[in-house]
């Protein structure tokens, strides 16, 4: 018996433009996540755990940081054919970037007809979650649908940021309608304040979504993305399935984190899923051995907290601490560093979230901040204390007080 052949589409050209400064200089899959995780790790561990082996991920927007974080980290054996391969835009079908997510696809087609896949899984690259694909594309194969959205309930507030679906109860494995971010919408009929949201992971016939993105290429009055455009082409031939979280049984994960999936395209999303990973028990479990989330293996000594000359204790609590931090005096609570932070006396770190070689000098203050890379706290400077300064110093500050500070920056007193 011929066995399926399945291919991989991460679709990384997104901008983020809500994520701002944090996205300034790169794309949005390319921003870091967890300590020394980037947010196309958990899109790519959960295909790799999936068992997928041929995984492109289309890149646009300013993707050289991107690009060196998939060759550096996610080269895979090339026993078997197995490789994940970032791939830019290259214009092949005219002088033009990818106008949208389907165009993306449309303009690599080539990829697919390389490989001759039966099935094509094309997933987003900023949520964090674990999912096991297979299990969604076995539901796919025997629901005969051409097309399946992966869903998850979500508060009905939330309804417009997200492609909204709705089922007909008498085939509740059916999409029936399909609400590109409304304004408007009902919540389920089970749960009134609740909506069914797509969750940007979809799963298709080879053949069905060839024809699908080229059909949507020749028309004018098309966005070319795949929410917007795709999926309703197929819900309104009738030909879309759902597949809700709800069914998928990660191996490892617990009842806490088993329907966990956090959309992080904004300042305060980013913000609390990274305050879901720091409780004592965790609302998402980075430490699930058994359906690991893959990043780059940093050549770079242990984290070290040691007391200073004065001998004040270099403290943490509540927190992650990544390879090559050093706290010398200084205490940390309720966040997450990057690795090579330098964390001097007497200064404190609250309810924030610090990358790469971030140095606090002596005294520095930072609570409900978060720290691009590179960036200085001169001795005894605050930072998230006071909004009026932050934004006088031309800091970003969040409705809900969180303070962001771009990549590079010297904070002064
Ligand atoms: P959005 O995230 O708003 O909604 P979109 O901006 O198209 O949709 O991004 C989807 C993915 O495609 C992201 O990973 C993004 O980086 C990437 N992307 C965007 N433009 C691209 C381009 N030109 N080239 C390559 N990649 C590109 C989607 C779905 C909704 C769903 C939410 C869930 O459209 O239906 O509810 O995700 O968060």
């Amino acid at each position: 018996m011929k066995s399926t052949k399945i291919f991989g589409i991460v679709l990384a050209g997104g901008e983020g433009k809500r994520l701002m400064p944090l996205t300034e200089d790169r794309a949005k899959p390319a921003v870091p996540f967890g300590g020394h995780y980037r947010l196309i790790d958990f899109a790519l561990s959960n295909l790799t755990n999936s068992g997928l082996g041929q995984i492109v991920v289309l890149t646009q927007y300013k993707s050289h940081s991107l690009d060196r974080h998939v060759s550096q980290t996610w080269h895979v054996s090339g026993l078997l054919n197995a490789y994940i391969a970032s791939v830019p835009a290259q214009q092949r079908l005219g002088k033009r970037w990818f106008s949208g997510s389907a165009d993306a696809i449309l303009q690599s087609l080539n990829l697919i007809h390389d490989e001759k896949p039966d099935i094509v899984v094309v997933v987003g690259a900023d949520h964090v979650y674990r999912m096991d694909f297979s299990q969604m594309i076995d539901a796919h194969v025997a629901s005969g649908a051409p097309a399946t959205v992966a869903a998850i309930r979500q508060p009905i507030g939330l309804a417009d940021q997200f492609g909204v679906i709705e089922v007909d109860p008498k085939a509740p494995d059916r999409i029936s309608r399909f609400l590109d971010q409304p304004k408007h919408t009902t919540g389920l009929a089970d749960s009134p304040d609740e909506i069914l949201a797509s969750m940007g992971n979809y799963v298709f016939d080879a053949d069905a979504l060839i024809e699908a993105v080229r059909a949507d290429g020749e028309r004018t009055d098309s966005n070319h993305d795949m929410g917007g455009d795709i999926i309703p082409y197929f819900v309104n031939r009738g030909e879309a399935g759902v597949y809700d979280l709800k069914r998928n049984e990660v191996p490892g994960s617990t009842d806490r984190d088993r329907y966990y999936w956090r959309d992080v395209g904004t300042i305060d999303s980013f913000f609390e899923a990274h305050q879901d990973l720091i409780s004592a028990l965790p609302v998402f479990n980075l430490y699930n051995q058994e359906w690991p989330i893959f990043s780059r293996q940093l050549n770079s000594p242990p984290a070290k907290f040691v007391r200073d000359a004065k001998g004040r204790l270099g403290t943490m609590i509540d927190s992650i601490v990544s390879l090559g931090c050093v706290i010398s005096g200084g205490h940390i609570e309720r966040s997450v560093l990057g690795p090579w932070a330098s964390i001097e006396s007497g200064s404190t770190v609250v309810d924030s979230i610090i990358f790469d070689r971030v140095h606090l000098k002596p005294g520095a203050v930072v609570q409900r901040t978060i720290l691009d890379k590179d960036v200085v706290v001169e001795a005894g400077a605050a930072v998230g204390v006071d909004r009026e300064r932050d934004l006088a110093r031309g800091f970003s500050v969040t409705d809900s007080g969180i303070t962001v500070v771009a990549k590079g920056v010297t904070v002064r007193p």
